[in-house]
């Protein structure tokens, strides 16, 4: 059994989603739970198994899996024939494994570090910065459209995924900010967005 926790507005947003796109929302139950967040509303929910209390967590029969990367090829190798992902052991599966660790050890540390105004020779050696994250965007977007190719995938709905979030990050390339606008079109990303305003008027509403 697959049971998700999520928190509506957050990071599992993007697994909601993906389990929307993949069409397997009757396989995976969906728990409702809150998280501490950055305005100080809301807490840590002791019905979330995630062993710092965030979101998204995925349980699998008892196991827990936390980090979007993980999940979502977890999820796409469950479910093989969904049109998300490259069939695994293939070579273009590599690649497509290679945008997810890229975007969760690279991507995101970087401009997480460029929002807090961090610099330092440490982080330039290990992470790079915003002008070679957006280089390597710009380079797979021009054999585009998708970061795969010629098909959206789930490399596509994790990566673009912050600067839906924070604009202010998107890089100033008129390839970058179509693909984005691109991704942020798809009819699966707006049921999320409806389903968790409700669930976020719900909470509001006591
Ligand atoms: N690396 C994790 C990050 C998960 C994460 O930071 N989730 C945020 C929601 S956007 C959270 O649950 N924050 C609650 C907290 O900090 O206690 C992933 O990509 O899944």
């Amino acid at each position: 059994m697959l049971t998700l926790f999520h928190a509506p507005n957050s990071r599992s947003s993007a697994i909601m989603t993906l389990i929307d796109e993949m069409g397997v929302s009757d396989r995976v139950k969906v728990e409702t739970v809150t998280i501490s967040r950055f305005d100080g509303s809301g807490a840590r929910d002791p019905a979330n198994p995630h062993p710092e209390g965030k979101t998204p967590a995925l349980v699998h029969d008892g196991r827990i899996i936390t980090e979007r990367a993980a999940i979502i090829l977890h999820l796409t190798a469950l479910f093989p024939d969904t049109g998300l992902a490259p069939r695994v052991g293939t070579p273009e599966w590599g690649s497509f494994a290679a945008w997810l660790c890229w975007y969760q050890g690279v991507l995101e540390p970087v401009l997480i570090h460029q929002m807090a105004g961090l610099e330092h020779l440490y982080l330039t050696r290990t992470f790079r910065g915003p002008k070679e994250a957006a280089a390597r965007l710009r380079s797979a977007l021009d054999r585009g459209p998708w970061l795969m190719g010629a098909d959206y995938s789930a490399a596509d709905l994790l990566v673009h995924s912050p600067f839906a979030w924070a604009p202010q990050a998107m890089p100033d390339d008129p390839v970058i900010r179509q693909w984005v606008e691109r991704c942020m079109a798809r009819p699966a990303r707006a049921r999320t967005v409806a389903a968790d305003t409700a669930r976020m008027a719900e909470t509001a509403a006591g």
